[in-house]
């Protein structure tokens, strides 16, 4: 399939996987996992084959899918590693101890929220986690956990953060994701000046 395909693919799969299977009425484990099978037969996905599926995986710049065979009855199942916003979903994530282990921790956003950043603090919004990543995008490259369009970054003092009970994990496309406090937000005090 053309480039244009499979980006295509890759944000009709991003809505349906991290927000829409529930109204799509589609099933789906709660390790976030669907069937492929079952997403071919959905009106929006009809165009595709599963080769374009494989092919959006594999290419996908930040590695945004992962596939599985389930074990019970063998078929492919496709799952996004983060970015939900359905809240029923327990996708197997490493708590980071360690504040040494990701050096650089950083939000990309935009200027023009700086304002109400700077009065609730960094906010999960509509999502179940704030995204973080490991670094800077390589040259003009993308990093997973930002996105490349950001003009505003925001690093977080990890050591402080982990010390106060903020909670920070891996997912397994090394986004780093945080629930925040009980608001949902990690407070300004928790910024850090590089
Ligand atoms: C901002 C992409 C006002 C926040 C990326 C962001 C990521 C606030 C927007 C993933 C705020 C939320 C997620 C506050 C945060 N006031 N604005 N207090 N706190 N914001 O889409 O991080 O390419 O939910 O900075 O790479 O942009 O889709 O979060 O601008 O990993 O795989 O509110 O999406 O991944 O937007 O993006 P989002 P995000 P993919």
């Amino acid at each position: 399939a053309g480039m244009g395909k499979v980006v295509e693919l890759s944000k009709a799969l991003s809505w349906l996987l991290r927000h829409a299977v529930v109204k799509e009425g589609l099933q789906f484990q709660a390790d976030g996992y669907v069937f492929v099978d079952d997403i071919l037969r959905h009106p929006s996905f009809t165009k595709y084959t599963i080769d374009d599926f494989h092919e959006c995986v594999e290419k996908n710049e930040k590695k945004r899918f992962g596939l599985k065979t389930d074990e019970i009855t063998g078929k492919e199942m496709i799952r996004a590693h983060q970015g939900h916003s359905i809240q029923d979903l327990d996708i197997d994530m490493r708590e980071i101890t360690d504040p040494q282990e990701f050096p650089t921790v950083l939000h990309g956003t935009y200027r023009k929220h700086w304002s109400s950043i700077c009065n609730k603090g960094l906010s999960k919004m509509g999502r179940k986690h704030i995204h973080f990543a490991p670094g800077l995008p390589k040259g003009a490259g993308v990093v997973s956990g930002m996105r490349a369009s950001a003009d505003l970054y925001i690093y977080i003092d990890m050591e402080k953060a982990l010390n106060d009970g903020l909670k920070f994990f891996v997912s397994s496309n090394n986004v780093i994701l945080s629930p925040g406090n009980e608001n949902g937000c990690i407070p300004t005090r928790y910024f850090r000046l590089v």
